[in-house]
């Protein structure tokens, strides 16, 4: 008989978990239906999608091209994240707009000239031991031959180096295993000094070279005086990349005018184009970064080219730490494989990709077995024997991207528009799939580095042509996310930039990154000391020097002190503005109007403006972030006056003050209602210690904002007390208004600090319980009932214990209030609330779920 009742029983739960199903299923399908997705749409959607608030799996940190930034997005969804400004004024972040981010981008000026604009191509991010340690990301510029640092902790730029030598750059950044160095190569070939020559001379004075930047992982700086260059001919030096694992402290990079063709198309000459590619090879440029950096060290193997060291071809030749080796003619991309043993170079203008052998080249290079030198004079070693091999990938082989298991690459086709899969050990290909359209750089999961990932490739396409809603002749470029997790290649998603062309980018595994934030009090981010104009709470003054004027300014919810400034016309300015914020995304604006000034202040940071106050008149400033409720109140004066005129002024409007009684019943309401205010923060606070919410990193930081707030109410109410006292009752409401806005920030902290530590110490919600809240949320309920307090209606805590057969009544009670209204103590209750439960239409799984919800409720009553 049991054994009957059992059956019957899981026959019933099948039957309703396929009756929820099929319901489930049948609405996809009309969704699919109503937006014309086919089965792959829909499950490409959902291996993007992320359901609000939830994190990806990966950055990604693609260059911004002509933008002269960087872009951060996040990888399954491709939702942007941030734009870095690098080489570019960008004004939201205040980069370029205030002292000293300013300073980082004049880091960037050449020859005195101001450069604004940068062309960013190659992110790199620091290594150990060839693996990403997601501390620092580096670009480079590759119109003016600047290298940008990028710090992971802050995700600001904080320092720019200009190449002494090279007019521009390609092959950067990239980095050696230990980020010892960052290498940049040079593109266009060019006298490496400043001087002039003709075209005529250039292959007696033009030049390329490699340069590499010694990196101080500790500072987080590049060091140019520990940095040095390596000579080369000016073959037009391409992309670059460092060896790894048994090719460590080599360097390879590529070349494509073997021809030293100069142009000159309008004296009737063949173009470039033409005369570059005549070859049928050009050269890979083979170098020992190890030796070469001993080598600087020592004076007489280096000259000084402004004010650099640069180790001339002979002085690598004789010490054996430069070699050449044909390529296909006009390659692109040069990648070493995660172990170091392979390098594969992309033809580009020929089929085929060619796989190098790093133990072939050594045993040529250790035996000195050579085919012949250059015409500078460079040992050439021989194609063939140090090939591994070559496979025939397509057309227009521009990149190389590591997948996860062993021997496998993806390779970009710019031509054919495609990514292939192939094994560059067994030289075989596996897949290729179609993308839109003209694929340059490629990005699977970590694919440069030691330890690739696998899983997404990102494909940076040139051309987006008819894949986005049109926007006039200039299209936006499209990233291209694609699923390499299974045998087949899958195109799952399109993000369209509207910002730059984007050449490379390199992603990193989330859970490497870990950003601050908040900064230390105080902090000037761009040299991530404690700012000289640093000002806490209670020391904002403003000082004259001279004609020179200083403001050590706050900026705190909801106001900016001071509140005034008065200078004279043709005074210099120095305002200094500290964020004396710890609450997280408590950033503040700030700008003067009229005078191209904007900052932008995180909590803990401080921030320089300089200016002159040089016309005359009264101008508004204000915080430009929406930053709490009174944002709109948090402004001042900035009042500039000739102090050579005269300003004619008497007051002329009445308006009518209250009376004594007014303002003593005024002030009284106001105490009155601050009191009650503190009483409810403090049993908040209560709950919390009692809870030990400070063992909780994220419930303690919103704990240690409420206890900031908190710390300034005192003040304000002996501020008060004060005016009181001295019968200023105008002044004494003031400051309890004041302390009002304080208690409240300090209650807004400390409830959503509450409501995160319920969560975490409550015992979890079923699936059913969790839809069960979102129904009542969502349905209306939470409009009248707060758990755990009586508010316009009756608290739902204990609602299933104060009623017989309480499941049933309440959801009965749900589906039809008016049922239940003539229930003596429902009736009681609608006379003591003045209100009738509406019927909020929910259907009977609604109902179930939130019964469900309610019994999660019931079981961790005593934490509301
Ligand atoms: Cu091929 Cu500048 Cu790396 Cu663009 S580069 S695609
Ligand atoms: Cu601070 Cu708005």
């Amino acid at each position: 008989m049991k054994k009957y009742v059992w059956l019957l029983y899981s026959v019933i739960a099948v039957w309703l978990f396929l009756a929820q199903s099929t319901e489930a299923q049948s609405k996809f399908q009309d969704v699919m239906q109503q937006r014309g997705l086919s089965e792959q749409d829909a499950i490409a959607a959902l291996k993007v999608y992320q359901p609000s608030g939830k994190h990806d799996e990966y950055y990604v940190f693609a260059s911004g091209g002509q933008s002269g930034q960087v872009l951060v997005y996040g990888v399954p969804s491709m939702r942007i994240l941030k734009y870095i400004s690098v080489f570019t004024p960008e004004p939201w972040q205040g980069y370029g707009f205030d002292t000293d981010s300013k300073e980082i981008l004049r880091e960037g000026n050449i020859r005195g000239r101001e450069i604004n604009w940068g062309d960013t191509h190659h992110p790199a991010l620091s290594e150990t031991n060839g693996v990403y340690d997601g501390q620092y990301l580096f670009i480079n510029d590759k119109a003016n031959a600047r290298i940008a640092v990028i710090n992971l902790k802050y995700f600001e730029t904080s320092q720019i180096v200009v190449n002494p030598l090279f007019k521009s750059d390609h092959g950067g950044a990239f980095v050696t295993p230990n980020t010892e160095y960052i290498l940049e190569s040079c593109q266009y070939a060019a006298p490496l000094t400043n001087d002039y020559y003709p075209m005529e001379a250039y292959q007696d004075t033009y030049r390329g070279g490699v340069t590499f930047w010694k990196f101080n992982k500790e500072k987080g700086r590049i060091l140019p005086e520990q940095s040095f260059t390596l000579e080369l001919p000016p073959y037009m030096q391409d992309l670059t990349d460092a060896g790894k694992g048994i090719s460590e402290g080599w360097g390879f990079t590529n070349s494509y005018n073997s021809e030293l063709y100069t142009g000159g198309i309008e004296k009737g000459l063949p173009p470039f184009e033409a005369g570059c590619s005549r070859n049928d090879t050009d050269y890979l440029h083979v170098y020992n970064w190890k030796k070469l950096a001993e080598l600087a060290k020592d004076a007489k193997n280096v000259k000084i080219i402004n004010n650099h060291k640069v180790i001339p071809i002979d002085v690598a030749v004789k010490n054996n730490a430069l070699f050449l080796i044909p390529e296909n003619k006009s390659p692109h991309g040069v990648d070493v494989n995660p172990d170091g043993q392979y390098i594969i170079v992309s033809g580009k203008l020929d089929t085929h990709a060619s796989v190098y052998d790093f133990k072939k080249i050594l045993q040529q290079i250790d035996a000195k077995e050579f085919v012949g030198k250059d015409a500078y004079g460079i040992p050439i070693l021989d194609l063939k024997k140090s090939l591994h091999g070559q496979l025939e990938l397509g057309l227009g082989h521009l990149h190389n991207s590591f997948g996860k298991e062993d021997g496998i690459v993806y390779s970009s086709l710019y031509v054919d528009s495609q990514i292939v899969k192939w094994d560059y050990k067994n030289l075989k290909i596996y897949d290729r799939v179609n993308i839109h359209y003209n694929v340059g750089h490629l990005e699977a999961m970590e694919g440069k580095s030691a330890d690739p990932q696998g899983k997404y490739l990102i494909a940076l396409n040139k051309l987006a042509i008819d894949r986005f809603l049109p926007v006039g002749p200039l299209h936006p470029q499209n990233n291209q996310l694609i699923d390499i997790g299974d045998k087949k290649m899958e195109l799952l998603y399109d993000l369209p930039i509207p910002l730059g062309e984007p050449h490379q980018a390199a992603s990193i595994r989330a859970s490497k990154i870990h950003p601050e934030v908040r900064y230390p009090m105080g902090t000037n981010p761009k040299t991530n000391q404690p700012h000289i104009g640093k000002t806490l709470a209670g020391e904002e003054h403003i000082v004259r020097k001279g004609d020179h004027v200083y403001v050590y300014a706050t900026m705190v919810r909801s106001h900016i002190n001071p509140e005034h400034i008065t200078v004279n016309k043709g005074d210099k300015i120095t305002m200094y503005i500290t964020n004396v914020e710890r609450a997280e995304d408590e950033t503040h604006g700030f700008t003067i109007d009229h005078h191209d000034i904007h900052v932008s202040v995180e909590p803990g940071e401080t921030a320089q403006i300089d200016f002159v106050a040089d016309i005359e008149g009264v101008f508004p400033y204000y915080c430009t972030e929406f930053c709490s409720a009174l944002h709109l109140e948090m402004m001042g004066y900035f009042l500039v006056k000739d102090p050579k005129k005269e300003y004619d002024w008497s007051q002329k409007s009445k308006i009518k003050n209250l009376s004594p009684a007014e303002l003593q019943e005024e002030y009284q309401k106001i105490t009155a209602n601050n009191e009650a205010t503190q009483r409810v923060v403090d049993a908040l606070f209560a709950f919390l210690k009692e809870n030990q919410a400070s063992k909780y990193p994220t419930v303690n930081n919103l704990l240690e904002d409420a206890k900031d707030q908190y710390a300034k109410i005192l003040p304000e109410k002996e501020k008060a007390a004060k005016a009181f006292k001295e019968n200023n009752l105008e002044n004494a409401i003031l400051f309890e208004n004041m302390a009002w806005q304080y208690i409240i920030k300090t209650a807004d902290s400390a409830i959503r600090a509450k409501d995160l530590l319920v969560n975490t110490l409550a015992s979890p919600k079923s699936a059913a319980a969790k839809r069960g809240e979102g129904a009542f949320k969502e349905g209306g309920c939470s409009g009248c009932h707060v758990v755990g307090r009586v508010s316009s209606g009756p608290d739902v805590t204990g609602v299933l214990k104060r009623h017989k057969n309480a499941e049933q009544w309440v959801a009965e009670y749900v589906k039809n209030p008016e049922s239940k209204f003539q229930e003596p103590y429902m009736k009681k209750l609608i006379e003591f609330f003045n209100l009738k439960m509406p019927n909020q239409n929910m259907n009977d799984q609604e109902i179930k779920d939130i019964i469900e919800y309610f019994k999660w409720i019931d079981e961790n009553a005593d934490l509301f």
